[in-house]
This record gives C-alpha cells, structure tokens and sequence, in this order.
C-alpha cells in the first residue's frame, strides 16, 4: 500500500471482524488495507492473555462460518475454548486467507477526518503514517479500550501493576506472590481461581458482588464433535436465526407458573449441565419479570451459601443491587469455591472503600494491604470508548465524541449520519456484546460488503445513514431495552462504569434473528434510511 494513494477501504483492527472484512473486501475487488494496534492478529484475543481467559462460548458456536474445510479441520477438544487456542485460530484463518500482507501492525491509528469536498477519509497514525480512502470500517470490538480507574496514588504502586484486557505476552509468575485483583466480573472471576493456585495470598476486592453460573467446562465427547461437524450448516442456520447466536431452544416456560419443586429441579439441572442455558434454557421469563428473576437469584444465592464455608465471607459474595443476568453473567470455574481456600481473602468495598494506592499495596478505609502485584480485572469503556478513541470527525469536523455526547446515535449499530462512508462492526446499537460474537460479525461484515457492492453498481460515492433513521433506531434500542429488566442494572451495558457516562442501553436487545432480518429488509429496500450521492461534477477525484 502507497500511503498517497486513496484507498477505497481502511479496516482497522485484526480480530474476528477485520480479518474477515479485509477479506470479504478484497474477494469483491476493493483496495482494502488493514491497520491494527497489536503486532499480531488477535484482537480482543491479542491482549486477553491473563490466567484463566477463556471464551464463554462454546467452541463449535466460536468460529466463522464461511471457512468449511477449516470448521471441519479444527480440533474441538474442548467446551469452552482457551485464549491461546482462540488466538491460534485466528491466526490460522489469517494464514490460509493470506491476509498478513494487508495490514499494517503495530500502528495505532489516532484521528480519522472527513474531508467533505473530495468525500475521502484521512487517517493518521500515531506513528505519523497517512492514508486516504473513500471508506472506513471499524473492527475495534466493544471491549477494548481499558478502564482504568484512577484511585489516589493510582501511579505511586512499586510493585506490578496489571490489566486483565492488556496482559503481557510473557507468562506472568505469581508463585510466592501477595496478588490483588479488582474487579469481579467475568475477567476477575476467571483469572481469581487461576491465581489462587499459584500466589502466596490473593486479596479479592470486590466492589458489587456478581452472580457467576458453573462453565462446566471439559473434554469434548468426540463422536458428539463428528455429528455436529456433519450437521454444522444447519447448527450455523439456526444460530443466525436465533436471540443471542446460539443454536439453543429457549424455554417456553414460565418460572412464577412453575411450583418451587419444579423450578428447583429446573435450576439444578441446568447449574450442573453449566453455561449461559441457566438463563436460556431455564425459563423464559426470567430477564422480563422481577419475580421469576429473584426464584433464580434466590438459587444461585443458595449455592453459595453451600459452596462457600464462611458465613461472613458468603454474605459477602451474595449479590442483591441487580436482577441476575441484567449485568453480563460471567462463568466459571471454580470460582466460589476458591474463597474456602486458606490464602484467599475478600474485601467488601462497599463496606470498606479503597481511600489510596500506595508504594506497598492498597489501603482501604479499613487497613493496609501489602502486595507485590495488582490486577486490575476493572472492565472497559465499552462500545463507546474504543470508537471514541480512534478520534474521528466527521462532516463540519464535528468529533464522534461530540455527536455522542447525549450517548451514541447510530442506524442499526453500523452508520451514523454526519458520518458517511464510516461503517462500525458490532456498533452500539446492535446485538453485539448480547451475542455470540462471531455469528454478529460475520452478518455485519456481509451487509457492509453487500452496501458497497450496491454503491459501486449504483455509481454512488457517499452512503450516509439519514438523521431520521438514526433517530428512529436509537428510539426503538431504547424501547426494546426498558421491556427488560436489564435497565435496572448499573452495568457497562448502561454505561454505568465509566464516570461521566451517560446513561442508557448501548447494544440491541430484540434478538440476533430479528436484527438480521431487518437488516437484510433494510438492504432489499435499496437501503431505506440511507442516503446514496455522487460527488459533484469537477469535485476532487
Ligand atoms: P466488567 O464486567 O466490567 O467487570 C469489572 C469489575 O471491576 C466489576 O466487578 C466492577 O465493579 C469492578 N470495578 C470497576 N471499576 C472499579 C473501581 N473503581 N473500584 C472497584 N472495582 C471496580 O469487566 P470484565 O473485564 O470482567 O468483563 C468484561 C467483559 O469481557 C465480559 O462481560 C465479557 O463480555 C468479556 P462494579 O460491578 O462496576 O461495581
């Protein structure tokens, strides 16, 4: 790539989503370069190197679809799949597609500007590197800009400080360790178990107490693994055509109609075959009404009572301040249970807060904690942040950020309007972080591919989603979330992380198979919502 010719496409980020984009683009004929921060493919599966990272969902559901010979080649050993064997994958994906040779690693791109007349994108590097191109695609994830909260002191620490989302590529040694992690969502509840293992002593702060559901996690039956490989076309149909892109039933069945023998009997079944069936496959009221909410948050409260030996420490790890499954629910593996270890300690920040990061560990209000290590397994800005980051400004130089201010505006989670020509995979306002990642990228990636096809067929230059659209959509985002409980959670879902943040519900909750079939409806229509135009005659080619 010459950095002075236009591009017709700059994708930037090498996970699942850039990869397969630079790929669809290229197999249509665009010019497509890729810029990616990492110096490696990977993504989300780049930096998510702590002990313990895994991915949630299953392996056979935890790939791209449009690869046959590799679905059928890839060994699925296991249920859930480790961050090496992710990472692996993608690398293989980027090898057999020969796709190291369309990016550019190790380049952080730091401002992305419109320039109206000429209708390109200019993009800068922080490594002062510049392309042009008639489109952008983001392919950054959701989760990937760090929340790092800023405690008093937060920098004076002497020993090792650590994020989960940006974990060193040399194995990290806790043997002989005094190790904080905070944070307990589900990077801190995986990596707690791992790190027990080996540290000295762990010191858990916890600032809300989560609701954690056992992965279950093990060896795959392998005759099980050669029939789903021969059924994977329809496994793959169902799944896009499902609530959250995962080929499971969901319950018909209604928690508050069921006695409590049933739901009991319910909910043990489905905490020991583990994984996100608890909620799915349970009842189907759980996430709409409070009172089938709490029959499940009353039995995941029971069995920690049963797992968890300290009656203090068990108070401790109950959660009250939210419906279970209204904030991401995590899932472990032994997570509950590593509390009964004898050099595992809980700090209950709500009663305790830490006041001070010192030179030698944490101070709470409480007392001095000496360490050699912090983890900080404190989340992200998500959805939002890694978009906002990237500093775009689009028509009139208005910064995203400021379009943003009131939360983001987007059309379907892909386009907003003063922005044309920038398409963000797995945007807010799509299922997204609701969804088994892969099955959301790829359809987004084939409705961007599919719109610029129809721009090139129709001779337009410029695709921008209309201000009504974007209205309208973000509208019915927000409608479609205040039906369910979610909106009572103070979850990054919300935006309630992150100081300052305003507050609503940042991805689509109507459902993957719903979402899709809009989508494509969208696309049938000739892009309703959209507006396609040409450059003016004598315009800047
Ligand atoms: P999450 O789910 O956002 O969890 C972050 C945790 O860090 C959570 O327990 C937070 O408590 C805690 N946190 C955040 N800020 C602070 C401060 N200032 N003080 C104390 N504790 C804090 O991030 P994860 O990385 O675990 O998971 C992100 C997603 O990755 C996950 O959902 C999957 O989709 C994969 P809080 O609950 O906000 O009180």
């Amino acid at each position: 790539m010459s950095d002075a010719e236009p591009l017709d496409a700059v994708v930037i980020g090498a996970g699942f989503a850039g990869l397969y984009m630079v790929y669809r683009l290229r197999e249509q004929g665009f010019s497509v370069h890729g810029f990616e921060r990492a110096d490696g493919v990977g993504g989300t599966w780049y930096w998510n190197r702590y002990p313990g990272a895994r991915c949630d969902s299953e392996i056979m559901y935890y790939s791209f679809s449009f690869l046959p010979d590799l679905e059928q080649e890839w060994p699925l050993t296991e249920r859930y799949p480790a961050q090496p064997e992710i990472l692996r994958y993608l690398e293989t994906v980027a090898g057999r597609l020969d796709l190291l040779k369309e990016f550019t690693f190790g380049t952080e791109v730091t401002a992305i500007e419109y320039d109206e007349p000429a209708s390109l994108w200019t993009l800068r590097t922080a490594e002062g590197r510049i392309a042009t191109a008639r489109y952008v695609i983001t392919a950054v994830g959701c989760l990937s800009t760090a929340n790092r909260p800023l405690f008093p002191g937060s920098d004076a620490f002497a020993g090792v400080s650590l994020h989960t989302g940006d974990w060193p590529k040399e194995p990290v040694d806790f043997t002989g360790k005094r190790v904080a992690v905070v944070g307990t969502g589900s990077s801190g509840i995986q990596a707690i178990p791992e790190i027990a293992a080996q540290a000295e002593h762990l010191t858990v702060f916890q600032r809300t107490a989560q609701f954690t559901i056992p992965a279950e996690n093990g060896p795959l039956n392998q005759e099980m693994v050669e029939l789903w490989k021969a059924n994977y076309p329809e496994w793959r149909r169902r799944a896009r055509h499902s609530r959250a892109g995962f080929p499971y039933v969901p319950s018909i069945n209604h928690a508050v109609d069921a006695s409590e023998a049933e739901r009991n009997k319910t909910y043990e079944a489905a905490w020991g075959s583990g994984g996100f069936t608890f909620l799915f496959g349970s009842f189907a009221d759980i996430a709409l009404d409070e009172a089938a909410n709490k029959t499940a948050a009353d039995f995941v409260r029971g069995k920690i009572d049963e797992i968890v030996r300290d009656p203090d420490t068990a108070g401790m790890l109950k959660p009250w301040d939210f419906p279970i499954g209204t904030k991401r629910l995590p899932l472990d593996t032994n997570y509950y249970e590593t509390f009964n270890q004898p050099n595992v300690t809980l700090v209950d920040l709500k009663r305790t807060p830490i006041e001070e990061i010192t030179a030698t560990g944490i101070r709470t209000s409480a007392c001095q904690h000496d360490l050699d290590m912090i983890v900080y397994a404190t989340g992200y800005d998500a959805l939002t942040g890694p978009l906002e980051a990237l500093g775009i400004r689009g028509r009139g130089g208005l910064p995203l950020k400021d379009a943003w201010r009131e939360g983001p505006r987007t059309y379907l989670g892909l386009a907003m309007p003063g922005f044309p020509n920038l398409f963000t995979i797995t945007g807010p306002g799509s299922p997204s972080v609701l969804s088994n990642m892969p099955v959301s990228i790829e359809q987004h990636v084939e409705w961007i591919g599919d719109c610029l096809a129809a721009a090139r067929e129709s001779g337009a230059d410029i695709i921008e989603a209309t201000e009504a659209a974007a209205s309208a959509w973000t509208d019915h985002v927000q409608e479609v979330a205040s039906v369910t409980l979610h909106v009572k959670a103070a979850s990054w879902y919300m935006g309630a992380n992150i100081p300052g943040k305003p507050r609503l519900f940042l991805p689509y909750i109507g459902g993957v198979g719903p979402y899709r079939d809009h989508c494509a409806a969208v696309a049938a229509s000739g892009y309703e919502g959209f507006t396609m135009s040409c450059l003016p005659a004598g315009a800047p080619p």
